[in-house]
């Protein structure tokens, strides 16, 4: 695995309720870098990128704060470009999922650029595909998957300099489970493959991550974009938007694993903690750990034959 790189965006812009901007700091309080680094890999920490202020607007024409929420994307996708240049696994910790936007249309541009294939594995408890159009809320952390896919404001859609960024072969979402009632056309017109909580209760969280990363090769580039609130909202209160009748602690624990062994991670975001909602920063210690076995922490040393 190449060096790691934490880059925290602290900002909320993107949603409604406030707070996710101290995600960064919570995941430095839970010790991320240590954690990762126990498993002899190499992480650096670069900080946090710098953006403006939320101020606390309402929407205009559908879309909350849009002036801010493009900022932090520039911002972001230039701190991924940079990083990914730098042949490093870049990690953003949001900030709201806004900003995948940013990272996402960064790593697709240097995969076009390495001719590398793309898959993007979208962890959520809420497809993110509304348009200003669609939007129950205005908040344009509902958006970003549209966006990639060319739907949304050309400020947001062209970041990255090809639309759509991505296109909907190379994007599957697993965990959803709140999806507005527009947006489900959408997902359909977009054609992005959806594994919702209602597929993982008939098929089990092996099968679904079977098919989710079926046809990932040697040459693939597997970005992940985990939205926390993808966890059980008891077992993860620490977000903006806690969703009900998520994957329990062990599902999450082999969706990461199954990651893992594909060998092919190479950009993460980490999105939506909010510690404002969080008890004890026990939130953001589950996501520590959970992305402690996304880069392969494991019980024990595993045969590919079978248990050890
Ligand atoms: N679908 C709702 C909306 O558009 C809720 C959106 C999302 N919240 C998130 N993103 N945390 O996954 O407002
Ligand atoms: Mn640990
Ligand atoms: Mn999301
Ligand atoms: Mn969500």
């Amino acid at each position: 695995m190449n060096k790691i790189r934490m880059m925290g965006a602290p900002t909320d812009v993107g949603a409604s309720r406030r707070g996710a901007s101290m995600g960064p700091a919570a995941l430095r309080v839970a010790e991320l870098q240590r954690g990762l680094q126990q498993h002899g890999l190499e992480v650096v920490d670069g900080g946090d990128l710098a953006g403006p202020a939320n101020p606390q607007q309402p929407p205009v024409q559908g879309l909350r704060h849009l002036d801010q929420v493009v900022q932090w994307n520039q911002t972001v996708y230039a701190a991924v470009e940079h990083s990914l240049r730098a042949g490093e696994v870049p990690l953003l910790m949001g900030g709201d999922h806004a900003l995948a936007v940013g990272s996402i249309a960064a790593v697709a541009r240097h995969c076009r650029e390495q001719g590398k294939d793309l898959r993007v594995l979208w962890l959520d408890a809420h497809a993110d595909a509304n348009t200003s159009q669609s939007t129950p809320t205005g908040n344009i952390h509902g958006m970003p998957v549209a966006c990639l896919l060319g739907v949304g404001p050309a400020e947001l859609t062209g970041i990255g300099g090809q639309v759509p960024a991505l296109q909907p072969q190379q994007i599957c979402q697993v965990g959803i489970r709140s999806v507005d009632r527009e947006e489900k056309r959408h997902l359909r017109e977009l054609g992005v493959r959806v594994y919702d909580m209602r597929h993982i209760d008939e098929h089990g969280m092996r099968v679904t991550m079977e098919q989710a990363l079926a046809g990932i090769g040697p040459d693939t580039h597997l970005h992940v974009s985990f939205d926390v609130d993808f966890l059980d909202s008891a077992l993860a209160p620490g977000v903006g938007t806690a969703v009900p009748g998520g994957p329990t602690y062990r599902e999450a624990q082999l969706c990461m694993e199954m990651i893992a062994d594909t060998g092919r991670l190479a950009s993460l975001d980490v999105m939506e903690l909010n510690p404002a909602c969080d008890v004890r920063n026990q939130t953001a210690e589950l996501v520590v750990d959970l992305v402690e076995s996304l880069f392969g922490k494991s019980t024990l040393i595993r045969r590919p034959e079978g248990p050890y």
